[in-house]
């Protein structure tokens, strides 16, 4: 290739715009997830369904590491593992977006999770494509969380094992500060998506996502109606990091024989796709301070704003500077 050659292909690729969240790949990825089986924690199928989800990581050129651990439950111990894919973005701060990939475990029937545990983890494979082709301002961590289902019961310490480890080893290892948001992903899948307001979640997240969504003009699947739920955002929210579950609980399968690729759509994680795609600018636009990305000027505009945000940032700290210096 000549340098007349590369120099064109070069800006080509700059001024692309990234692509679309692409529902055809999400549901094969739903599809060959559902097709392991039964994939609770510590079973050799949730092994299998990591597996898949580090292929695809690495097929999508995302860095992946492992979080492992034994938590005790009230069937023992259980082997636990989260997936953490790392995009790096313009600054070293994250922004996390999760979802549990394990299913909960029912010795009744069997239970396939297509949306309560696949949905989730699909929509984050793919999301991994689309976001390493974006130019981020933050760093983007994409982490699959093993352990959320109750073991027998969710009551007591019986959920939530992955996010909680994440958040304790985060605290301890001092990683906790540079995660500025939680964007969690659970129970998407529905054919009839109903995703209700989570009043637990972060208000000023949750208004920029419904807003989105109103843009978008898909307020028939974020509605205005409220709800109270507890999942993997929790031990986030109380660790002080701004949380939002997008979760559709309103979904008759829920826990059932009936989870199965039939009573969810490709349409549903275009949907939610879609509209955290479109959210996205400003939440980042909120968590760096001083830029308010209320426009849709593309990628110079973007990187006008950046460079404005990181002038006002040097500016205030050496305003701080002085005034500790009198
Ligand atoms: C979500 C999917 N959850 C479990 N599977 C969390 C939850 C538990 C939500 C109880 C509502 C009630
Ligand atoms: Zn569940």
């Amino acid at each position: 290739m000549t340098k007349a050659v590369l120099a064109f292909v070069l800006a080509v690729q700059a001024a692309a715009p990234p692509p679309k969240f692409d529902s055809g790949r999400a549901w094969e990825h739903l599809r060959q997830l559902v097709a392991i089986g039964p994939r609770p924690a510590g079973s050799p199928a949730i092994e299998q369904t990591r597996s898949y989800i580090k292929a695809q990581l690495t097929a999508a050129g995302v860095s992946f590491a492992e979080q492992a651990w034994d938590d005790d439950t009230p069937l023992g111990r259980v082997h636990m593992v989260n997936v953490i894919g790392t995009i790096p973005g313009a600054r070293k701060e994250r922004l996390v977006i999760a979802g549990h990939y394990d299913t909960k475990l029912f010795r009744q029937f069997r239970f396939v999770g297509a949306s309560d545990g696949g949905s989730s983890a699909a929509f984050l494979i793919e999301l991994a494509r689309v976001l390493k082709a974006r130019k981020n301002p933050l760093t983007i961590e994409l982490l699959f969380l093993d352990g959320e289902e109750a073991v027998v019961e969710w009551e007591g310490n019986d959920h939530t094992y992955g996010s909680r480890h994440y958040v304790d080893v985060a605290k301890r290892d001092g990683s906790l500060a540079s995660i500025k948001a939680l964007v969690l992903i659970d129970m998407i899948g529905d054919r009839d998506l109903r995703i209700r307001r989570d009043t637990n979640s972060s208000r000023w997240l949750t208004e920029i996502i419904w807003n989105a969504a109103r843009r978008l003009e898909l307020d028939t699947a974020f509605v205005a109606e409220t709800t109270r739920v507890e999942d993997d955002h929790v031990p986030f929210l109380q660790a002080g990091v701004p949380s939002v579950d997008i979760i559709d609980l309103d979904y008759e399968p829920w826990h059932t024989a009936k989870d199965t690729l039939d009573a969810v759509s490709a349409r549903s994680l275009q949907i939610v796709g879609d509209v955290v795609l479109a959210a996205l600018p400003d939440i980042e636009a909120r968590l760096i301070k001083g830029v308010t990305l209320t426009g849709r000027g593309g990628k110079h505009k973007q990187d006008y704003r950046l460079v404005k945000a990181k002038k006002h940032l040097r500016r205030h700290q050496q305003r701080l500077k002085q005034s500790a210096a009198h």
